[in-house]
């Protein structure tokens, strides 16, 4: 998918001639071609993000091809920008300027048509190889924080994160809740359907609290096994014991569909509101919070399971 999309360069030139020639040039080598005729103009350019390639001449009003390149490495873009400067400065001297600005590489002016292309191919290989380099990035990222099953966030990802929550929580003195789900008698559905409608089942589950919580914040983890935390930001305790209800109610009010059969399950739910403490450490509260609403998930397997308790204030 990436090697077919064409590559945009935006052209910084301030010769009309060389404009036309360099740009007309690039367009039929299959490159989107934007073109700007001084320094300044190319910077606001590159700055919206939407380039991956900068042509740019050395001498130019307003802001030099040097300098230009020395003001976009300080910007932060999405993804790499190769730089390829055209010079009339023909020393060795200027070419390391050059370099040392930020350009990637150079090309005299006039330049070859054959050469520019070929050096624009080069650069081409460099882009395609940072774009590759940070998918797989954000790949492995994306895998590292969520659980290979399910697809919801994994216990790492709970303990980065919900710091981050309780930390937030804290600064604007908002609530923040969690509820810890148990699937009921999980074992038995192992034991009675197999491992495989097991996982499905998990899935099912997953899925079903998925769509009923608040899709811009509130989010799910694995603690492992047939266990979950809803992490919901903003909810009090009665607010996040009103959604584990919903919840509840959807997982038991009809099976969950499997590929080998219809199965009854019930879950058990303990929620537990975040108490502003500043004397303990995010870490500790994440801990007290935790424990809190483990001590009401037990009471509810107690008092018959399929059911929501809150933790005491
Ligand atoms: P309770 O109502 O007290 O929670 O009973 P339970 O059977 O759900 O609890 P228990 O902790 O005894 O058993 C949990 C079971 O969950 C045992 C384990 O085999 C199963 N399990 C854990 N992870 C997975 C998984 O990824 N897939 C499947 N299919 N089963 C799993
Ligand atoms: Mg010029
Ligand atoms: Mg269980
Ligand atoms: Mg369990």
């Amino acid at each position: 998918l990436i090697d077919s999309t064409p590559l945009r360069v935006l052209l910084a030139e301030d010769e009309p001639t060389q404009c036309l020639l360099v740009s007309r040039l690039l367009r039929v080598a299959g490159y989107i071609v934007n073109v700007v005729n001084d320094g300044e103009k190319a910077l606001e350019e590159i700055a919206t993000g939407s380039y991956q390639m900068l042509v740019t001449d050395w001498d130019m009003p307003r802001l030099d091809g040097p300098e230009l390149c020395r003001r976009v490495r300080k910007l932060v873009l999405p993804s790499y920008l190769y730089i390829l400067i055209l010079t009339g400065h023909n020393t060795t001297q200027s070419v390391v300027a050059g370099l040392d600005a930020g350009a990637d590489d150079y090309i005299r002016k006039p330049p070859d048509d054959a050469e520019l292309l070929a050096r624009l191919r080069a650069g081409r290989r460099v882009v395609r190889l940072e774009q590759s380099l940070r998918e797989s990035n954000a790949r492995v990222q994306l895998l590292s924080i969520t659980d290979g099953l399910l697809g919801v966030f994994n216990r790492r990802y709970l303990n980065e994160k919900l710091p981050d929550e309780i930390q937030r929580a804290h600064r604007y003195r908002r609530p923040l809740s969690i509820v810890i789900a148990d699937l009921d008698h999980f074992k038995n559905v192992n034991d009675r359907f197999g491992h495989q409608a097991g996982d499905e089942v998990l899935k099912c589950f997953a899925q079903l609290a998925q769509s009923r919580l608040r899709q811009a914040s509130d989010w799910i983890a694995r603690l492992g096994g047939e266990e979950f935390v809803f992490v919901l930001p903003e909810a009090t305790s009665e607010g996040a014991a009103i959604t584990a209800e919903k919840i509840r109610q959807a997982c038991s009010s009809a099976p969950l569909v499997t590929t080998t059969a219809e199965i009854n399950v019930t879950a058990s739910f303990g929620v537990a509101e975040l108490q502003l403490d500043e004397e303990r450490s995010p870490a500790a509260q994440l801990g007290f919070l935790l424990r809190r609403a483990d001590s009401a998930l037990y009471r509810s397997k107690n008092d018959g399971r399929n059911r929501v308790t809150q933790a005491e204030p």
